[in-house]
């Protein structure tokens, strides 16, 4: 099964508390606050992976927890660090929130997005000593990180696709110029799910990815047939090899039927650049001229898969045809590479500092009683233990 979406949860790790602590020396009943700060928990992190084909890995494992920060200690002990975590995606993996907003697109090899930051660590008494609060009895504790549940939607990234009506020849064509060996046989649908291949330069000096996509029909964009759900891997393909079957009649009505159904889909697939690929000119070596007039078709090709009759000619077009990427190349037809990270929502306005006697909220105490609560709660604070808000002394409900 070839899976290419998945929804996962992550939470990043809460920051370690600051240290409420006094050094102790010996004559001296309390030395000088050395509480050290805690330390900052760790993000979740997506990565993208070339070597990964697609979202499979995330139909079992669907949650990602990072380290929690560790706590500050006494002697100015700072906390370590939580722990990052890294899910790996495949290239192409764009991330959507749980409204459907884009996050996040993973469309470089190098791509790496912060989706849950760690919480902020709480800092140690240490810290707050000033010269005329030498004894600080509080420290800050760590806040929660981020959590969120994210929507992944793979969408392959290839250099160059095929399109083409079922049997025409697309996984024979991927199978004689790249790595890949897809099935081939003489019925359609044969293909079910995209395969991705790896086109070697002659002089060995570059290499292409091409796609190859289920059979397109007529209907495929309303959702006939196989290949709607996979129109969506075409979208960041640079070039569409437009395969065609060149041994029967009716080649122009062809491309027709197929260049509809990008039209109909849109997303830019109206507006890309084609090559056409009369295929299986062994069966008809003078197959009657492609007179198809667009300002799209940048070449027209004839090959035979059976006898490899062409296949060195486009191999090396390619090439020229799928110029190495620069950023300054993409066009502007939504071929984008981009990195957005959203931040969490605006930090709070208040910290909860611990003390020796209990809780203390500092800065702007929120009016919202549920807010105060939960915040108590993710400090680690108790039924009945005290928390002084405003100057005023309550009990933890
Ligand atoms: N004679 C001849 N047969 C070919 C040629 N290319 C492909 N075929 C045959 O055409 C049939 C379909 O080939 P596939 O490569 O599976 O076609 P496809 O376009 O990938 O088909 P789907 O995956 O179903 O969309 C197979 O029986 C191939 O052997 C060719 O150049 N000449
Ligand atoms: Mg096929």
């Amino acid at each position: 099964m070839f899976n290419d979406r998945a929804r996962i949860r992550v939470q990043a790790g809460r920051g370690g508390d600051g240290s409420l602590h006094f050094r102790r020396e010996k004559h001296v009943p309390k030395g000088g606050p050395d509480g050290g700060d805690g330390g900052p928990g760790g993000d979740v992190v997506l990565v993208a992976d070339p070597n990964l084909r697609d979202l499979s890995a995330y139909r079992t494992r669907r949650w990602f927890q990072a380290g929690n920060g560790e706590p500050g200690r006494g002697a100015l002990k700072h906390g370590a660090t939580g722990e990052t975590v890294e899910v790996r995606v495949p290239l192409g993996t764009q991330v959507f929130d749980e409204d459907g907003q884009l996050i996040a697109d993973l469309a470089s090899p190098t791509a790496r997005v912060v989706v849950a930051r760690g919480g902020t660590a709480g800092r140690g008494n240490k810290r707050f000593a000033t010269p005329t609060r030498r004894t600080p009895r509080f420290a800050e504790t760590g806040l929660p990180g981020g959590e969120a549940t994210l929507e992944l939607r793979l969408k392959l990234m290839a250099d160059a696709a095929l399109v083409g009506l079922p049997n025409a020849g697309k996984s024979s064509l991927l199978a004689r110029i790249s790595n890949a060996r897809p099935k081939i046989a003489d019925y359609p649908f044969t293909t079910l799910a995209p395969v991705l291949g790896t086109v070697d330069a002659p002089d060995g000096t570059r290499q292409l990815t091409v796609a190859d996509v289920p059979g397109l029909i007529e209907g495929a964009s309303e959702g006939v047939g196989l290949g709607h759900e996979f129109l969506a891997h075409l979208e960041r393909a640079h070039l569409l090899l437009h395969v065609i079957d060149a041994s029967e009649d009716g080649i122009a009505e062809r491309f027709a039927t197929i260049d509809a159904e990008l039209a109909a889909y849109g997303a830019g697939l109206e507006r890309r650049p084609q090559a056409i690929v009369l295929n299986k000119i062994d069966l008809r070596p003078d197959p009657p001229p492609f007179e198809v007039v667009d300002d799209r078709i940048v070449r027209v090709f004839r090959i035979s898969c059976a006898t490899g009759g062409g296949i060195d000619e486009l191999k090396r077009a390619l090439f020229e045809l799928c110029p190495p990427q620069t950023v300054d190349s993409l066009p502007e037809d939504g071929l984008v590479d981009f990195l957005v990270y959203r931040p969490q929502p605006a930090g709070r306005r208040f910290r909860v500092l611990r003390t020796d006697r209990g809780f203390r909220i500092a800065g702007t105490a929120p009016a919202d009683e549920e807010e105060l609560a939960a915040a108590l709660k993710a400090a680690g604070a108790r039924k009945g233990d005290e928390v002084e808000v405003d100057g005023e002394v309550l009990e933890v409900q």
